[in-house]
């Protein structure tokens, strides 16, 4: 919005003109969603805390989380609120790939939302059923490329970190790699969210990363000089990435051990989509791998855990999956399972920036 309000007015002051500038939008955006989710964190806990909007501790779980009944939960709605105020705040309203990220990100927030709902209304950990879950994820992504394969620059050849010259054309199965992908990185980033500010500190690391490319997608020149796909409209992602960093950011400080709250699946399902869909949209989509390769861990150790289970008659390959429980059960504590995955998910990230020139 302030785009659209203060460049037309850079004859009465030039130092409007800043307004235009993508990379001055993004840190506008990160700095203002940091803010919202900070000021607003100790009002809406204290209101989730009002209205008994409390965490129901699973009884077949580690020990050490019985202690966390009724910590607030459904916290992503405070992130939502900070990334959805921060992007129309500061993007270039004009451009539709914001609305479609605003669109599925908040559509994820719903699901995720009446999920949260059930569990704290019935007072026990099931929710919504998994394949009603999976159904709804998937009919936002079918809506969201509907509008994108509309969007006449979108194209769906697939790119791949370190090999330039292999962009396969999927075609109209670009659709079912969508729904792969962001569906997929929805429900790891809710499979990860299991200890205080695991999910959330992944979540800054693949933001700030995808931040970065977004803005060399959107920049013809330095996607030709970077031999990465050029995306006319994508730059808008940057900022669309910085205010989910700076709402990731601010959450991260009331929810790192000993967490004040949790984001619930309000916040998983809708941080996970996002980041899928802004990989699908800026044309970075095996990059996902990598820099989110905590949240591909976590989703594998299940898929591991569950499917070995079944096939072996009941034994597990993990002490209990996802894998961040597998250390806990090891007797490593909360703190340092945490951070020693924030140490993982930065190296990854930083992976991820050196695929830029290993090309
Ligand atoms: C998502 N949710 C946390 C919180 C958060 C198939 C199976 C692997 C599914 C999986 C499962 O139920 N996953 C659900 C993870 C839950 O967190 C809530 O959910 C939101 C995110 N979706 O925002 O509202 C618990 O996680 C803890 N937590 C924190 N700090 C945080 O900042 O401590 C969350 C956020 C919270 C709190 O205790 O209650 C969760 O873990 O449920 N199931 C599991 O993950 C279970 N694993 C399992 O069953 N393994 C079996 C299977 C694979 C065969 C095995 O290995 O043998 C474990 N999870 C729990 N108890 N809580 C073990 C049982």
């Amino acid at each position: 919005m302030l785009y659209h309000l203060l460049v037309p007015l850079q004859d009465v002051f030039s130092g409007f003109n800043v307004f235009r500038y993508i990379t001055f939008r993004s840190i506008g955006a990160i700095v203002t969603a940091f803010l919202i989710v900070i000021c607003l964190g100790p009002k809406f806990i204290r209101l989730m805390q009002k209205h008994q909007v409390g965490q129901v501790i699973r009884d077949d779980g580690p020990e050490t989380h019985f202690s966390k009944q009724g910590v607030p939960t459904m916290g992503g709605l405070l992130i939502l609120f900070a990334v959805t105020v921060a992007s129309l705040l500061w993007v270039n309203l004009t451009n539709q790939y914001i609305w479609i990220i605003l669109g599925v990100t908040l559509w994820f927030g719903v699901i995720g939302g009446i999920d949260d709902y059930r569990k704290i209304k019935k007072k026990n950990s099931k929710g919504l059923s998994g394949r009603g879950k999976l159904l709804l994820q998937t009919a936002g992504v079918l809506a969201a490329s509907w509008f994108l394969l509309r969007h006449p620059q979108f194209d769906t050849h697939l790119s791949f970190p370190f090999f330039k010259d292999i962009q396969p054309d999927l075609g109209s199965f670009y659709i079912l790699f969508a729904i792969f992908v962001i569906v997929g990185c929805s429900n790891a980033v809710n499979l990860t969210d299991g200890l205080d500010g695991l999910a959330i500190g992944p979540t800054v690391v693949t933001s700030g990363v995808y931040l970065l490319f977004s803005y060399l997608a959107g920049h013809v020149g330095l996607a030709a000089y970077l031999q990465i796909p050029y995306v006319p409209g994508a730059g808008e992602m940057t900022i669309f990435c910085g205010a989910l960093a700076g709402s990731s950011l601010g959450f991260l400080w009331f929810n790192t051990y000993p967490a004040q709250v949790f984001m619930g699946d309000v916040g998983s399902l809708s941080l996970g989509g996002a980041l899928g869909l802004v990989a699908i949209i800026i044309k970075q989509e095996f990059l996902l791998a990598i820099v989110g390769g905590i949240f591909v861990m976590e989703a594998l150790s299940v898929m591991l855990q569950v499917g070995y289970f079944k096939l072996s008659g009941g034994k597990r390959i993990f002490l209990m999956a996802p894998f961040h429980h597998h250390f806990e059960k090891k007797g490593w504590v909360e703190p340092k399972v945490v951070v020693r995955f924030w140490i993982v998910s930065i190296i990854l990230g930083l992976s991820a920036l050196a695929t830029l020139k290993l090309r």
